[in-house]
């Protein structure tokens, strides 16, 4: 590297209070690896197992055999683990912090006793309802504590959850419905964001209506901001009126350690979102040692996770992590910027958070605002950072732990996925030394090597692509409905490693710097959005003829999305079309997909077998058109002048 970067070593008063100090992480990673049975069936013992398991782990990437097992002989519930294992020595402490919206609505501390009783009114009603164990529930919830109930009441009483994010739109959500033939939906009457409403029910009653939903048996609808909702009697039902009455206690079902869990939907290189599949027995282990572990969890800390229910970050690190640790986890149903650019830091004060992880992206745009936001409030109690989504540039990086944390806490740059479960490579803050912008080092048992594109193995300094050797106990198991398609997506393309689809450098130190993704995947905000699925939106508009889409690096999302359109031929380019198409993105998937840009292709230039040159959209979406390289491959090269010259607005 030209310019080494700056390292920030160990915080020695962190240390010395910290789980793991440096020699204890070398001690136990070198363990992990070379007995992972040894390793893994000790950390199992932190869970309540009806039946503790034997077998350990039982896993090979080889393609002949494959298959992916951990703890295959175990039982246990995970609704069990994170509440009625804390009630006779934790039953009066807060599990959940619910701050509104509106911050002048008084927070709403809900301790494990009442959560499991809330729970298990949930379950019962399910149950009544006809929900079995196996059944699969889609959960449309804004970030409120039913959301968490309704997850947990799943996991009660076997059912797989999939919560979809209350950005998506209908037709997003009966994708969602219709791939996992969902039996019933938890939504609510709107959701509340930043002072505005959303249509959660309105957007439920618009999916239900589309093809591939009659699955869909009961829709539960919790009153929330009170408005108005259609209700389609006998399949819609007030959430209040199902759960009165219902029992406080709620016999858990005896779940096998290998038994889903639930499916989150993320996507990927093709148009179709891929359903995620989480078991029980390894996700929680896996889930909850990684959060004490990274966050140094201690029994007394306020811990505060900004991520939505929606996405992976809430499943594993504000319900199912933390409340197997016993933790107290905040909730926050709103946003960084309402009432003012202070709030993340005036509920910090307010709730006295120790422990904060949020994404890079909320950091970048709050840094926009200058310092004074964050420095007229305490934030004294903050004692660890935390980022996730997409890599954190250093000058942020700098800022969050400069200005946000005064230069006294560490950093955890946790780097993870979807499919990973929980946290792969990460550092531990009392054992390793921190680099702004690098995850750092790879957590127990995670074995990461960098590939080039050959799959030849890269040794020491290097940049390639980052697979991992071996499996860890949080792995996804499959996807939904289409095993071929795991096992395509993750395991051939580098033979024996599953493969992460990010690209990575490793510097001299052996520190990991995650480049992005190197797939058809754009991450924007950090959230997952796969360019097929945007260009299938736009071709679906009657005017389009043609769409590519691409990333390119934007100030405050990381990345922005870049669509070039073709239209159809006698139709006219123009800024009523360019606003209506953005528009017809944003009602097929969602506000998530709206593109930044939309820019008309006459023609995009492809290969002669017909096959789009993203390279060449990608460096024209950058403004690099001296870095376009070779084009003559292509079968029309005079297309990319033409789409540079717009580009330049020449
Ligand atoms: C947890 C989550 C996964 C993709 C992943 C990578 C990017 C996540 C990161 C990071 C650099 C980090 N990513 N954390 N890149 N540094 N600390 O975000 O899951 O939504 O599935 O996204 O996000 O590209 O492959 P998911």
């Amino acid at each position: 590297m030209s310019h080494p970067a700056s390292v920030y070593p160990v915080d020695e008063a962190f240390a010395a209070q910290s789980r793991y100090r440096r020699e204890d992480y070398q001690r136990l990673y070198a363990e992990s690896i070379s007995d992972p049975e040894g390793f893994w069936g000790r950390v199992a013992q932190r869970l309540e197992w009806f039946k503790a398991p034997t077998k350990i782990k039982n896993v090979s990437y080889d393609l002949r055999d494959f298959r992916i097992k951990w703890y295959e002989d175990g039982e246990l519930n995970a609704s069990v683990n994170c509440l009625d294992r804390h009630l006779a020595t934790r039953g009066d402490k807060t599990a959940l912090l619910f701050e509104h919206d509106d911050p002048n609505l008084p927070a709403e501390p809900i301790s494990y006793r009442e959560l499991h009783a809330r729970v298990c009114r949930l379950a019962n009603a399910l149950r009544n309802l006809g929900v079995k164990k196996g059944d699969r529930i889609t959960i449309y919830l804004p970030m409120i504590p039913e959301a968490v109930v309704a997850m947990l009441a799943c996991a009660r009483v076997g059912a797989i959850h999939s919560v979809v994010f209350g950005g998506f739109a209908p037709n997003s959500i009966a994708d969602r419905i219709a791939d996992c033939t969902s039996k019933l939906v938890i939504t609510a009457d709107e959701g509340l964001r930043g002072g505005k409403k959303i249509a959660l029910k309105a957007n439920v009653d618009a999916a239900l209506k589309l093809p591939g939903t009659n699955s869909v048996e009961t829709v539960l609808v919790v009153r929330h901001t009170g408005a108005a909702v259609d209700m389609q009697m006998p399949r819609d039902r007030w959430y209040d009126a199902v759960i009165e009455g219902q029992p406080d206690t709620c016999e858990p079902e005896r779940m096998n350690a290998e038994d889903p869990l639930f499916i989150l939907y993320t996507s990927g290189s093709t148009g179709k979102p891929k359903g995620v599949l989480h078991t029980t027995g390894g996700y929680l282990t896996y889930a909850a040692f990684t959060h004490e572990a990274v966050f140094d969890l201690r029994e007394d800390d306020v811990y505060w996770c900004t991520a939505d229910v929606g996405w992976v970050t809430g499943h594993s690190y504000i319900v199912y992590g933390p409340l197997a640790n016993g933790a107290t986890a905040l909730v926050f149903e709103g946003v960084p910027n309402y009432p003012d650019v202070s709030r993340f830091w005036n509920v910090i004060d307010k709730h006295q958070v120790t422990i904060f992880y949020t994404a890079p992206t909320a950091i970048r745009a709050l840094m926009r605002d200058g310092d004074d936001p964050v420095k007229k409030t305490s934030r004294s109690s903050l004692r660890l950072l935390g980022t996730v989504g997409e890599p954190i540039n250093p000058e942020a990086w700098r800022w969050y732990y400069e200005v946000v944390g005064d230069s006294r806490c560490p950093i955890v740059d946790t780097w993870w996925q979807t499919e990973t479960g929980g946290i792969l490579i990460s550092p531990l803050a009392g054992a390793i030394d921190l680099k702004p912008g690098s995850a750092t080092q790879p957590f127990f048992g995670v074995q990461p090597a960098l590939v080039d594109a050959n799959g030849g193995e890269l040794e020491g300094e290097a940049e390639g692509n980052l697979v991992l050797k071996d499996s860890w106990p949080g792995q996804m198991r499959t996807v939904y409905g289409d095993h071929p398609r795991f096992i395509e997506t993750y395991f051939k393309t580098y033979p024996g490693s599953y493969f992460t689809g990010d690209g990575c450098r490793r510097d001299a130190d052996g520190y990991y710097w995650i480049t992005g993704r190197v797939d058809d995947v754009i991450n924007v905000s950090g959230h997952r959005i796969g360019t097929a699925e945007v260009e299938s939106a736009l071709v679906s508009h009657p005017k389009v003829a043609e769409a590519a889409v691409v990333g390119f690096p934007h100030d405050l999302k990381g990345q922005g999305i870049y669509a070039y359109v073709t239209l159809i031929a006698g139709e006219t380019p123009g800024e009523d079309l360019r606003k209506e198409l953005v528009a017809w993105v944003r009602k097929e998937i969602g506000p998530i997909a709206t593109p930044d840009h939309l820019q008309w292709a006459p023609g995009l230039p492809k290969t002669r077998s017909g096959k789009i040159m993203r390279r060449i959209l990608r460096k024209i979406a950058e403004n690099a058109p001296d870095q376009l390289g070779d084009t003559s491959t292509l079968a029309d090269p005079s297309v990319v002048d033409s789409l540079v010259n717009e580009r330049l607005g020449k």
